[in-house]
């Protein structure tokens, strides 16, 4: 089956006003559409980062694509593989959009393709599922008041609030806090807010996206030991990882110091992290997710899985990994709550107490709605949002602010 064009189609989609260590959320997240057309007449689809680099990698790359063989894309993975040639020869190659990320998208939509072809799940194509319903978590967010029904949550009772409402809402077993956003001791104040709201069968993480000291990680670690079933990045790189690793009683979990194959060598090394959180948008795709997985059992790393603001097509194919990779023990990480904007048929997926199944039919399980596909991109077009710029978005409110990266 020949791929006979590649299309990428940004939108925009909104987004409230959510806080982390990097900044506010802009009013709009940016992600692209890619579509593969085949000479069989199927179209295979799939959805990734948005914005300007993407657009300019999946445009370069198009010529490398085209006329190739859905069923043969390791060779595309060796041509893209940027340590085998100059940079000068790889014109995909985008700020902030790497060759992983690259090959991912296109995998994807090809392994839409093929299960529409067969008439298989794309998790069959990865192995077949161990699983046929995947755990989500609660995404929980400081945020300001903005055009959306959750209010101002800048307050540990106010989180409380909002974790209440998601359980309620979608039935979350785990609750994730993004933290870095209120000074180190509010935050723990906040996490034992829940843990008395919720109780010990309600697993919680928090994750400040590295904005913390290793001196303010350790003693936090230790004094939220017994509250937290994992600590995500709580300082930056994986040296201050290692030295928080070597006394937190807390397993820590990555999504910022390993991100790529080639950095598991040196976490293992030096112990750096517990648990990885796999993203098969960033990690090359679903087939090196799967791979990523056996990888972290050999290593004696539990899996875990990382989100951005996304949209259905990236939950699908989110879940469809999931079900594929036997590792991945914990409830994976979703923004999707978050978004009202959709671009497949049928409205939102919806989860059943905190967990979505595999969905049905071939494929990824979901068809682009052309239309509200047609009123996103019209979205892009009309905003000058080019790439995630958190930084301004905050400044906007408070011109001072200035993100704290390991030194809180
Ligand atoms: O959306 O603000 C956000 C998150 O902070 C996101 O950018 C991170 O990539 O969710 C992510 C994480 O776990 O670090
Ligand atoms: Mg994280």
């Amino acid at each position: 089956m020949r791929v006979t064009d590649l299309r990428a189609t940004p939108v925009a989609i909104a987004d409230p006003p959510l806080r982390s260590a990097f900044g506010l959320h802009a009013p709009f997240a940016l992600r692209t559409i890619v579509e593969v057309d085949t000479d069989e007449g199927v179209v295979g689809v799939a959805e990734t980062y948005g914005g300007d680099a993407p657009l300019r990698a999946l445009d370069a790359a198009r010529a490398l694509v085209i006329g190739r063989d859905a069923y043969r894309l390791t060779p595309l993975r060796v041509e893209l593989d940027a340590a085998r040639r100059p940079a000068e020869e790889r014109p995909w190659e985008a700020r902030g959009f790497a060759a992983p990320a690259l090959f991912s998208a296109i995998e994807v939509a090809c392994l839409d393709a093929i299960g529409r072809q067969t008439g298989r799940p794309v998790c069959d194509l990865l192995g077949g599922r161990v699983r046929d319903e995947i755990p989500f978590s609660a995404y929980l967010f400081f945020k300001h008041a903005g055009d959306d029904e959750w209010g101002e949550v800048m307050s540990a009772e106010a989180l409380v609030g909002e974790a209440r409402q998601m359980r309620e809402r979608y039935g979350f077993g785990s609750l994730k806090v993004k933290g870095g956003v209120l000074e180190p001791d509010r935050e723990v104040a906040a996490m034992r807010a829940l843990r008395e709201a919720f109780g010990p069968s309600v697993p919680l993480r928090l994750d400040p996206n590295a904005a913390w000291s290793v001196a303010t990680s350790t003693r936090i670690a230790e004094e939220l030991a017994g509250t937290l079933e994992y600590l995500e990045d709580p300082t930056p790189g994986l040296d201050g990882m290692a030295k928080v690793a070597e006394r937190s009683p807390i397993p820590l979990a990555t999504n910022m110091c390993v991100t790529a194959f080639e950095h598991l060598p040196a976490a293992v090394a030096k112990r750096s992290v517990s648990i990885v959180l796999s993203d098969h948008h960033m990690w090359g795709g679903m087939r090196a997710t799967v791979e990523l997985g056996r990888l972290c059992r050999v290593f004696g790393l539990g899996v875990s899985m990382h989100s951005n603001s996304h949209l259905g097509i990236s939950l699908a194919a989110m879940t469809h990994v999931a079900a594929a990779v036997p590792e991945l023990t914990y409830a994976c990480d979703t923004h999707y709550p978050w978004q009202t904007d959709e671009v497949i048929t049928g409205g939102k997926l919806r989860f059943h107490d905190g967990a979505l199944p595999v969905p049905p039919g071939p494929g990824l399980g979901v068809e682009l709605d052309r239309d509200a596909l047609a009123r996103l991109h019209e979205r892009y077009r009309g905003t000058d949002l080019r790439y995630r710029d958190d930084v301004a978005e905050m400044r906007k409110t408070d011109p001072d602010w200035r993100p704290h990266v390991g030194d809180w």
